[in-house]
Formats: structure tokens, sequence, C-alpha cells
């Protein structure tokens, strides 16, 4: 979300306090939720929501599933961002994740989670997120809530217009937001030659059907525009994609007043399955880049980092065809596709309709080259009104992005006025509108961008929480509200605060996820190299400076746990086995003073840490997840003796001390 420019801002905040100090319409929720709204949101203990909900942390980083009706947390999942309540990216295994072609980077801005589809439904298989700031594609496996891979993507800044994917998640995409040079032409070029050097890469991520696995399969080379969101085709749209840009005056200062000049901006339609055959041609350029590729492996336990070296490219200039751009009022923002893959629907965030696109009529106007001039040259700007199938009138201010029901409506988020505006596809009238609370960002219905919308529940997804909930210092929660929207009229549910900024969900019906939980790791198919599969195998191994723990945990010890030889200067590997074979079993474990985060072990699993020993004498370690009566009793001790000692390594559980 970028700011809108004051003067626009203004009024609109004008408005916001006029409805929060003043109760004048839009009036405050309590006046607005239905007698049996707690009926619809109650969840009964020991009962399962309906739905997951998978919102983005925004700055946090990560993704957090939630259940719906009820709004209740379920998990955190660590993407972006080091997690030291599992150890994510602090484990020796899982370290790699987060490396970079910047080296470690263990933060991001994850904004759009996005599922995979086949058929244009949602499979409930993967869920992919971008990394805003240093520009990545992660992907979780939903049969372990965990990280499998994450793909950095070169030659862009600003991984914003992502990672939407096409009808079969053949690829999921991402565009550029900070328009640079290219990474092979990083020589010192001044910011004043943005015209000239600057340019924009669409990435194009293949995704393997079986497994998932990502490579990044070439990027079109497009011009330097601010690219925003995407939405792919579907059903008679399916082979093209389409962004929104913004910035096409090419400015590079104050763009709040600079890209707001032109009337109209563009949509840019890619024709991807003909990038796909010119590829498969052999018409890409092979170009130096520098990208990091990491991949969980499920039966190591263990992430590897590989940096990869080169991309193939299109200059979209070269090849008429592959892009077309259609005009669009007025610094577009979202860009969504009904689900019947005819309408695609943009919104200018300042512009006072929401414009209406037509599949049908653009393919028409690129027959009959209705073109309303040239992109560098040879690009076709398609004629407004020849693309055009009509506008919502009067939908409100600032309309950003939208979703879609099963019986034939939209609904698009009004970040100005602060309301859902519904409306219908067919004759783009408006139906209904709910005031939100408050600047409502994305908004999300289960399958809602998806062929198959099932409707019933919509999220708003708040910017500026202000009143709704109690106070917590100058920080907020972040709002969010879950909206019923199976009648003529839509009604608030509920209200919840999330973690980090919600910028996109992603909801499902929760068997699709279901059917492939996985409930624990096989211990027999664990292949990590520091694997250790019973309790007689411990041992504590020296090599040099080095001393490798191998380690096991079962309800309700450590072993060893009494561990001896350790000296000041050792670098300490503790590989921590957890050989439980049962659901909701995991073993913490952690070192006292060790500059390093816990390590939490899924049963079947095998995790690292890594620890230098600051000072000598008796260290404590202890499994910090409370996992059976006798959790307190799991437990042990280092002896860290000085450097140079002559201490032997010697290491015991359930008897004094023998030597190795
Ligand atoms: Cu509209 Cu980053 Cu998708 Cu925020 S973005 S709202
Ligand atoms: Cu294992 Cu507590």
């Amino acid at each position: 979300m970028k700011f809108l420019p004051y003067k626009l801002l203004a009024p609109a905040l004008a408005l916001l306090a006029c409805s929060t100090i003043y109760g004048c319409k839009p009036g405050k929720a309590g006046s607005s939720v239905d007698a049996d709204a707690a009926q619809k949101v109650y969840v009964a203990p020991g009962k399962y929501d309906e739905v997951y909900a998978f919102l983005s942390g925004g700055f946090s980083g990560q993704v957090a599933a939630y259940g719906i009706p009820s709004g209740r947390l379920l998990k955190v999942i660590p993407v972006f961002s080091q997690n030291p309540e599992n150890g994510y990216g602090y484990s020796e295994e899982t370290k790699p994740m987060l490396n970079t072609s910047h080296g470690f980077v263990p933060w991001d801005d994850a904004h759009h989670p996005e599922l995979s589809k086949t058929n244009g439904e949602d499979d409930g298989r993967w869920l992919f997120i971008n990394g805003n700031n240093t520009p990545r594609i992660a992907r979780i496996n939903l049969a372990t809530f965990k990280t499998a891979e994450i793909l950095e993507l070169p030659n862009i800044g600003g991984n914003h217009a992502s990672p939407f994917c096409t009808e079969n998640t053949e690829y999921v995409v991402g565009n550029t937001r900070f328009s640079e040079p290219l990474d092979n032409n990083k020589t010192d070029n001044p910011i004043s030659s943005f015209k000239q050097t600057f340019k924009g890469a669409v990435s194009f991520v293949k995704v393997n059907k079986d497994n998932g696995a990502m490579n990044l399969a070439f990027q079109l080379i497009v011009p330097a525009f601010n690219y925003d969101l995407a939405h792919a085709g579907k059903g008679p749209s399916h082979g093209w994609i389409f962004f929104t840009c913004y910035n096409t005056e090419q400015a590079n200062t104050l763009l709040e007043v600079n890209a707001s000049q032109r009337d109209k901006d563009f949509i840019m339609a890619v024709n991807w399955k003909k990038a796909e055959e010119l590829i498969a041609a052999g018409k890409g350029t092979k170009i130096p880049a520098k990208y990091a590729h990491n991949v969980y492996n499920e039966n190591t336990h263990t992430a590897t980092s590989v940096i990869e070296t080169e991309t193939q490219t299109i200059d979209v200039t070269k090849f008429p065809g592959l892009v077309y751009y259609m005009p669009c009022p007025k610094s577009p923002h979202g860009v969504d596709v009904s689900p019947d893959g005819l309408s695609i629907v943009a919104s200018g965030k300042l512009a006072a309709i929401i414009p209406v696109f037509s599949y049908q009529k653009m393919l028409d106007a690129i027959d009959k080259k209705q073109y309303d001039g040239m992109v560098e040259g040879n690009i076709p700007v398609l004629k407004y009104e020849a693309v055009l199938r009509g506008e919502v009138k009067k939908p409100g201010l600032g309309p950003l992005h939208t979703e879609f029901d099963d019986k034939g409506y939209a609904y698009t988020t009004m970040f100005v006025s602060s309301e859902v505006v519904k409306w219908k596809v067919d004759n783009l009238e408006i139906i209904d509108r709910i005031p939100s609370y408050y600047s409502p960002g994305h908004l999300s219905i289960v399958g809602g961008d998806s062929k198959k919308p099932y409707g019933k529940y919509l999220l708003s997804l708040n910017k500026i929480t202000k009143d709704r909930y109690l106070p917590t210092g100058p920080e907020l929660a972040q709002a969010c509200q879950l909206i019923d929207i199976t009648g003529n009229k839509m009604k608030l549910l509920l209200d919840f605060p999330t973690i980090g900024e919600p910028h996109y969900a992603q909801m499902i019906l929760a068997d699709k996820i279901l059917k492939n939980k996985v409930k624990f790791f096989k211990l027999e198919d664990n292949k990590n190299a520091y694997v250790t599969k019973s309790e007689k195998d411990t041992k504590v191994v020296r090599n040099g400076n080095r001393v490798d723990v191998y380690m096991t945990a079962i309800r309700s010890h450590l072993a060893p746990d009494n561990i001896e030889g350790i000296k000041l200067g050792d670098e300490v590997y503790v590989h921590v086995t957890n050989l439980e074979q049962d659901w909701d079993v995991p073993h913490g474990f952690a070192i006292k003073g060790a500059n390093n985060a816990e390590l939490l072990v899924m049963p079947g699993e095998t995790c690292t840490l890594k620890w230098v020993p600051g000072l000598a004498g008796i260290v404590p370690f202890y499994c910090t997840d409370f996992c059976s009566a006798l959790h307190q009793e799991m437990q042990g001790y280092f002896r860290v003796s000085p450097a140079g000692s002559s201490v032997p390594i010697k290491f015991s559980i359930g008897e004094n001390p023998v030597t190795q």
C-alpha cells in the first residue's frame, strides 16, 4: 500500500474522524452487528473451524494461519524472518533458507499469500508468498506448514506484483515495483539516467507439478514503470496475465506528485503462452545474474542454498504480440480477473470509478489494431474505449482490490472511504456497501480469486485500527474483519487483531488441507547427516576445536545429559533428534548463554544448535516445550573447561560419567 497524496487523504481523514468521533455514517460497529453474529462465529470447544485463512504478516515477514469463522490464531509459519520460537533461521538446518545474493538476510516484507491451483481452483498443496524487499518467492508446504523453498529473483527491486499463479500453477510470477538497471548493467549509473538505463523485469517461475519445486524459467524485460499487482487469466483467458503499473511518468523523485500526473496509467497484458513458446524456440537471451535458490529437504530436514548464475531473458520490444498496454485511470493498484475469466477489474486508487475491461474486447482490439500510441516505439497501447466493458460508477473513494463470490457479485475495498462495496459483475451496478474499520487494503473471499469461489466469508484486511481494541501503546494491532456475504446485504460478524500487517490473505476450505496433513516425520526416513536413531547411538565427537553432540530427546530425558570435556574456543554443534513417533510431541532445546535461539524439534526430526561457549563453568541445558508430567526433569549439564585444559570428552546418562 502506498500513501495517497495529502490532497486526497485530508478529506478522507476528516471522514474517518467524523465516523470515529461523532458517530455519523459510517457508524460505530456496535450498532451494525446483528444479534446472530456471535452464533455465526462461535466454534464450540473441541470443534474445528470450517476454513483456514492464511494472512501475510507484512513487515513481520511471516504467514499466520487462522481458523475462520472463529478468528483463532492457529500458527505463525516462519518464512522470511528468523523465528526464535522454533529456531527457524537459527538452526544450522534452516539458516540456508535465508541466504541471498546479498548474504544472510533474516527479514523481509511479505504481502501476498497465494494458494496453488489446479484447473483454476485452490488445491491445498502449497502456499506461495512474496518477499518484497530483497526480492524472493517462498513456497510453504501445506502438509507440514513449513517453508519448503525460497527463490531469490534477480534484476528487480521490490517484488510486489508477486507471487500470483496461473491456472494450473504452471508459473508463479514476480514483477518489479522499483525498476532499476539490470544486474549485469550495475556499473555506477547516475539516478538521472532512469529513462535510459532502468528496466522492469517480469519473472516467470516454473513450478514442478509433482513436488512444487521452483525454478526461474525466464524474465521478460519491460519498460521501467512501477509494476504493482497481477492476476492471471483463467478459462478463456488462460495463457495471459495482467499487471497494474503506475508511475508511467517514469518519475524518480517525489512520486506522490510526479507519478500522479497522467490521467491514465496502464494494465500490462502479457501473453505468457507466447513467451513460453519463444523460450522453447531458443529465442531467449541468457544473461549473467546472481540469485539464491534455497531448498528445504524433508528427508534430511536440512536446507541447502545454491547461488544461480544466469537467467534467460526476452526483450519484449523485440517480439510483437507479447505485451500490450491498456490505459487505466489513475495510478491503478489491484487487478483482478472474474471467475469466468472474461472481466478484468482494475482499481485506480485515485480514480472515482472502477474500470472493468473485457478480455474478448481486448482480443478484438489487438486484432483490429485499435491502438492509442506505442510505448518504447513498438509496444501497443490499446484504446481505452475499445477494451473497456464498462465502469462501476461512484463506488466510493480509493478502490484497491476486488474479489468475487459464487453468485455473480464482486466486492471491492475502498481505502479512503473505508468500506467494502458489493457490485454485480454483469451489469456493474452497486448492490450494497458496508463500513470497514478502517481503511481496508486487500480483502479475501474463500476461493475469491479462483474459478470457483465459495462465498460465505469475506475478510476485510484493514490498515488502521484506532479504537477497535484495547490500546497497546503507540503501536496498535492490525485489524481484520469477518463479513458474512451469504445474503443480499453484507453483515459484519467479527473483528480480530492480526500479526504484522495483513496485506492480503487467502482462505480455503479446511477439508482441502486436512486430507494431506502430516502428524509426524518418520524416524526411519530421517536422512539428516547427524541423525541419531536410538539412544545407544548417542555420542560426543571432538574434531580439533569442533565438537559434535549427537543427542536424542524422548519423554522425558535428553541423552546424553552429562557432557564434559568442552573447552573455551570450541564450536559445539548439538544435533538433537526427537525420537517420538506421535502427533504433537515436539521437544525443545536451549543452552544457557547461547547466542542463539532455541530449537523446537518435531517428532522424527533432527535439528542442530550451534553454540560457542563464552565462559568456563557448568552450563545447563533443557527442553523448553512442556512435553510430559516430567518435562521439568528433561535437562542436563555441560562442563566447559578453560582453553587448553586436558579434561577429556565424557558423556553419559543414568550413570556416573564414563570416558569415551
Ligand atoms: Cu494493496 Cu502490498 Cu497487495 Cu498492501 S498491497 S493493500
Ligand atoms: Cu521434552 Cu519438555
